[in-house]
């Protein structure tokens, strides 16, 4: 029972943590000053005396990635170990494309891969993302219309998301908890499925394992920047005027001015969707203020 074991934190809260070690979760508290995150696998030491399962954190093991946001010139890292990013998109709370493509520029510059859900058809018309869903598959993002609450084409999304580590986020209300409860069947707490504090927001991030994925719920975010990111790592995150932008004849080509432009070229012969190229001009100009 002492034995040390490794095991996955499923939940972290300010200084203790839930941690998943052979089936079981161990409540831990955190020896020293180790920087930990959900996702991170680590070495626990269970408790002697204990009742139940509480043990010490005694070492983080090597992450394969990182995911990092920030809010007014604060990085704070949400989750470590994800292969892949859902990002949810509704029409009501209303998704900006702004809102997409930050998640987009995030995700690339730390390695993950980002998808698009598109929520809530359910009360839509047909094809009321195609404008969207166009946008994005354009530039070989993958993209899934889906109802979270009734299930529909759930099982185009559960199959993509087999084997992989997928965190979902996403404006507040947009069904992040809801599709996570449908996938895994397990009950998680909703806006719907409230407790006696009336209604839930989700507060802290949690992983959830099935026998095919692993998933994040995480909290809404009102607002991401990519204030973290270094200037040039901006434009990576919009691979194809990156791509354009290696064309310009001058190396330092701000993209603006229509000399040597390539990615200028390409806006004008559609080959860049024009709400790309706007959020990338409006989110690297900030940086260099
Ligand atoms: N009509 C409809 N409502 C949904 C759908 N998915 C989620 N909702 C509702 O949207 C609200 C917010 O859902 P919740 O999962 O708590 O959102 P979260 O804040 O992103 O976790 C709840 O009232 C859900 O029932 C959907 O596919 N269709
Ligand atoms: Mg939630
Ligand atoms: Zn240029």
């Amino acid at each position: 029972m002492l034995k040390v074991q490794t095991g996955q934190i499923v939940e972290f809260y300010s200084n203790s943590c839930l941690v998943l070690a052979n089936g079981k979760n161990f409540k831990c508290k955190i020896q020293g000053r180790i920087n930990l995150v959900v996702g991170d696998f680590v070495e626990i030491e269970p408790l002697m005396g204990a009742d139940n399962f509480q043990a010490l954190v005694k070492k983080r093991l090597a992450r394969s990635s990182i995911l990092y946001k920030s809010r007014e010139n604060k990085k704070k890292p949400i989750a470590s170990n994800i292969s892949h990013i859902g990002i949810l998109v509704t029409k009501s709370p209303k998704t900006g494309l702004d809102f997409i493509d930050k998640w987009i520029a995030i995700s690339i510059n730390a390695s993950i891969k980002p998808f698009i859900v598109f929520n809530k058809i359910d009360s839509l018309e047909e094809n009321a993302f195609s404008k969207e869903k166009n946008i994005y598959e354009n530039i070989g993002i993958k993209a899934f219309e889906i109802s979270a609450k009734f299930s529909t084409h759930l099982n185009y999304l559960e199959e993509f998301l087999t084997k992989k580590t997928t965190i979902f986020v996403g404006n507040s209300g947009s069904g992040k908890s809801t599709l996570a409860s449908a996938i895994t069947g397990k009950e998680i707490l909703s806006r719907d499925l409230s407790n006696n504090q009336g209604v839930h927001t989700t507060s802290v991030s949690t992983l959830y394992s099935t026998n095919d994925m692993q998933l994040i719920d995480s909290p809404g975010v009102r607002d991401v920047s990519l204030d973290h990111l270094e200037p040039k790592k901006i434009i990576r995150g919009f691979a194809e005027i990156f791509n354009f932008s290696k064309k310009c004849e001058f190396p330092n080509c701000n993209h603006k001015n229509d000399q040597g432009c390539a990615v200028m070229e390409a806006l004008r012969n559609g080959e860049i969707e024009e709400s790309r190229y706007n959020n990338f001009i409006v989110l690297s100009q900030k940086k260099i203020k």
